[in-house]
């Protein structure tokens, strides 16, 4: 692994696709490999160095491939192995590098070791997995489960107990995510060992490193009832734990650093220090992080309490990231995350300004971009119409919790309708033909509903329209690639009006300034800023401005990127 100061990866963008949703080429209406490898031009095109590819391994999809049943195959919905194979080959042709999704925090239950595990509490494979007795309860029915609560009081992410109880073996075992996702046990010391065959089965086969999914969360250091909470009791236990810290170290030593690879660690719940902890240099961990602080702005507590969007909150969450590591994991959306547009932008009236407004936003922060697929064209939230619609396993374990909770059917729907995960997941809107192009003509359906507006929003269009929102993300993009000061520079904010983010970006004598207004208000600059960019040089606009005595003011949702100093040349 080279070192992080001049690493390969530092001055490429990553663009995260996930499978099931990007290309279907033999139209059976599920995004597949083969597809991918068709649309490889495309991201070339866009600029893309880096390709982040959510699961594709064996999975029966109770997550969408964040079950895996067999870590060694492709799933055959995807593909094969040997798609996989052409696949980083022809990337490579394109000097597109791809990093895999490392899902080892739980496995499916279909995964052989799981199937194994709870065959018996004697089995080779038990102590792979999480099993403990329930603690008895006062009652004395004939049924063992309804004498025995779980083992300790922790939820899942998905809500609901984080424990299911097997007949089998009358135990239960630990699942912070859905029952079919059972934890691995990484007390058991065959576990990581494993893990680091897996890891080097893909890195031989060419990948370039790895998104590692809720990997601050693989180690357990207690099994005590947690501090009670709204949500996810039981946090203190797992999240960001000093066994957590000794794993990355020795996957590091052991596995990573014979590779030339990088790796990005999703941490949930991480505050400044403990992603430090994880991903700064000298730790010997991970090289980089993404955080979620940035995603709490529009709720209160979690995401299906939503409240209006405060860019204030925002753009003071982002100032401290920025300040204090190094080197961010900037996102904006995933997979997992509704629509940037629909969310921290306007997705009507302001939909193409405020979708380049937060390209300017994504692409000129400290760190590396991480761009989802469709955010390049401005895909937006689905607006669902009703639950038939939604496919996504967390949103229907939070609809089942809401109706015990006795939750009214429309408070219930209006919950899911804004915040499930698959908003992200609808088809990529290719062009205006038939199921937006994700699929061929004629044939299934795909998988999930293709978001209606597909025929305003689509590639075609926009590769046409030298002022498309693609457009605008192939301009910063090839930009960028040349901007020392945005690739690698100092992050320095500037005092701004309200809910407009000012900083500055300078490494030697080159600097710029990014002025961003996240409101539908024309904005009165301060005479700071004004006199900071009087004689500079426009780089980039969303507005198309040319002339910088126009900078008095910002209209809503402008973003522009201004050269101050053009440094040496040399
Ligand atoms: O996500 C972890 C995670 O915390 C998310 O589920 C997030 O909490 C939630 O979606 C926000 O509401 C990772 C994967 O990205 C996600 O797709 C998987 O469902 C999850 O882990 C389990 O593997
Ligand atoms: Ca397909």
């Amino acid at each position: 692994m080279t070192q992080k100061g001049n690493a390969w990866w530092k001055d490429k963008a990553v663009y995260q696709i996930y499978p099931r949703s990007f290309c279907d080429s033999n139209g059976d209406g599920i995004g597949d490999i083969p597809g991918i490898t068709s649309k490889l031009d495309y991201l070339k095109d866009l600029g893309i160095g880096i390709m982040w590819l959510s699961p594709v391994y064996c999975s029966p999809n109770d997550d969408n491939g964040y079950d895996i049943s067999n870590y060694r195959d492709i799933q055959k919905e995807f593909g094969t192995l040997k798609d996989m194979k052409k696949l980083i080959s022809e990337a490579k042709k394109r000097d597109i590098r791809i990093i895999m999704d490392l899902v080892i925090n739980h496995t499916s239950d279909e995964h052989p070791w799981f199937t194994e595990s709870r065959k018996s509490t004697g089995n080779p494979y038990r102590d792979y997995y999480i099993w403990r007795k329930g603690k008895r309860n006062h009652k004395h029915s004939s049924d063992a489960l309804q004498n025995q609560k779980p083992p300790n009081n922790w939820s899942s992410f998905f809500t609901g107990p984080a424990w299911h109880y097997d007949t089998l073996t009358d135990e239960f075992y630990l699942h912070l995510f859905s029952r079919k996702q059972p934890d691995l046990n990484y007390n058991n010391p065959k576990v990581l060992a494993e893990i680091k065959e897996i890891l080097k089965f893909w890195l031989d086969l060419g990948i370039s490193g790895f998104r590692c999914d809720v990997i601050n969360v693989i180690y357990k250091s207690s099994l005590k009832d947690g501090k009670k909470r709204l949500a996810l009791t039981g946090r203190e236990h797992y999240v960001s734990q000093d066994g957590c810290h000794t794993i990355l170290k020795e996957l590091k030593r052991d596995v990573f650093s014979a590779y030339d690879c990088f790796t990005v660690g999703e941490t949930v719940l991480v505050d400044t220090a403990m992603a430090h902890d994880l991903c700064s240099s000298e730790r010997g961990e991970l090289d980089m992080v993404f955080s979620f602080e940035h995603m709490d702005t529009d709720h209160i507590n979690n995401k299906w309490f939503k409240t209006k969007f405060k860019p204030g909150k925002f753009i003071k969450v982002i100032t401290k990231w920025q300040s204090c590591l190094d080197w961010n994991a900037n996102y904006l959306e995933n997979h997992d995350q509704i629509r940037s547009v629909s969310r921290f932008g306007n997705d009507t009236k302001y939909h193409d300004v405020s979708a380049k407004m937060l390209a300017v936003l994504l692409l000129t922060l400290r760190g590396t971009p991480f761009i989802y697929q469709g955010e390049e064209i401005g895909m937006t939230n689905a607006y669902f119409s009703d639950l038939s619609e939604i496919k996504d396993v967390e949103s229907h374990y939070v609809n089942e919790l809401a109706k015990k909770m006795h939750f009214p059917p429309s408070i219930r729907w209006k919950m899911i309708q804004k915040s499930s995960r698959d908003n992200a997941r609808t088809p990529m809107q290719w062009n205006t033909q038939e199921h937006a192009g994700f699929s061929p003509k004629g044939k299934s359906e795909p998988w999930i509903r293709v978001n209606s507006n597909f025929r305003t929003i689509n590639v075609e269009n926009q590769s046409k329209n030298k002022d498309s929102i693609l457009s605008f993300y192939k301009c910063l993009l090839s930009l960028r690639s040349g901007k020392k000061s945005i690739l690698k520079g100092s992050f320095f904010a500037l005092p701004g009006p309200k809910d407009v983010f000012c900083y500055e970006r300078e490494f030697e004598d080159e600097r710029c300034i990014i002025l961003i207004n996240f409101s539908q208000k024309t904005k009165k600059l301060t005479n700071v800023i004004q006199s900071h960019i009087k004689n500079g040089t426009i780089l980039c606009s969303n507005y198309n401005h040319t002339d910088i005595s126009c900078f008095v003011t910002l209209n809503p949702y402008e973003a522009v990127i201004i050269e101050t100093s053009q440094g040496d040349k040399s």
